[in-house]
């Protein structure tokens, strides 16, 4: 059975995981951000007891137009939270482009980092390669600043897939094992609706010698597109998106990063319970 390596942990990927979303922010699109005091610690051990099968830490907001915060604020944002949760029973993932919080965040024990950006900062492949922890690498068309000013593309699915082909190859010759990554086409990220649905219908089709993948769609703007939902009712859409890549996926691997912990696990149940006779 496939699994995936992040630090200390080992995660068959024999059925889809579940990634619950902490952010340390107060500006992230999705309302679920640490504004009006709630508690960043409270909230991670709920995302963990809904049965989260890693959480990810974000402190900058990556959403559309986002303006970037510094080195300092995110380290400060980050690491008080960062080193108890990393004392928990569970992989804690960093989503940063950072490599100077890469490293910290591997230093204070993080099982992975995620980079909307792939590693591609100067100093970024080198400051995860050394480590043993999952990496994350994204599709990304510019950057989140200018990323949704009309996004084009001649082959969605083929510049995704030679973009991801690149990355990969670039952690193998830095010594990254594969076990370490998921891939991620980037949901929103530089793309409209179109690129969105194309990517999702052939996320098989999108990974270099089958290596899982991560999809990001919970709550996103092409949830809103396609239901005229505000951010706080787009959960029934993003199940819907989240059981599609379920389904797309099955015996690759996959990853779902989400807000809706408990409503993703109840509706992976019910869908796994489905397919149990397929798979016997
Ligand atoms: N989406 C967001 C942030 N990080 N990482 C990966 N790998 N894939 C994604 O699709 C992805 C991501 C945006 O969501 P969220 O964290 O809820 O919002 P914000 O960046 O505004 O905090």
């Amino acid at each position: 059975m496939k699994t995936f390596h992040c630090g200390r942990f080992r995660l068959p990927l024999d059925r889809p995981l579940i990634m619950g979303i902490v952010n340390l922010t107060p500006d992230s699109f999705s309302g679920d951000g640490l504004q009006g005091g709630v508690d960043a610690l409270a909230y991670a051990r709920m995302q963990w007891e809904a049965g989260a099968d890693i959480l990810d830490l974000g402190a900058e907001s990556t959403r559309p137009g986002a303006t970037p915060v510094s080195l300092q604020e995110e380290l400060d944002r980050l690491l008080p939270v960062l080193e108890e949760v990393c004392a928990w029973d569970v992989p804690v993932s960093v989503d940063t482009c950072k490599p100077e919080v890469m490293r910290a965040a591997l230093q204070a024990g993080a099982a992975m980092i995620n980079d909307i950006n792939a590693l591609r900062a100067p100093g970024a492949l080198e400051a995860v390669a050394a480590s043993d922890s999952g990496l994350c690498l994204m599709h990304m068309q510019n950057e989140p600043r200018t990323m949704q000013q009309n996004p084009v593309y001649e082959d969605v699915v083929g510049e995704v897939r030679d973009f991801l082909a690149g990355r990969v190859l670039a952690c193998r010759e830095a010594g990254i094992a594969p076990e370490r990554l998921l891939l991620d086409p980037g949901f929103g990220f530089g793309k409209n609706l179109q690129h969105n649905l194309t990517l999702l219908r052939h996320l098989p089709d999108l990974s270099p010698d089958a290596l899982p993948f991560l999809v990001g769609v919970s709550r996103k703007r092409m949830i809103a597109e396609l239901t005229g939902r505000d951010v706080a009712e787009r959960l029934p859409g993003s199940l819907a998106a989240a059981l599609f890549a379920a389904h797309n996926m099955k015996g690759q691997g996959l990853v779902i990063r989400v807000h809706d912990v408990a409503a993703t696990k109840d509706a992976l149940a019910v869908w796994s319970a489905l397919m149990e006779r397929e798979i016997a």
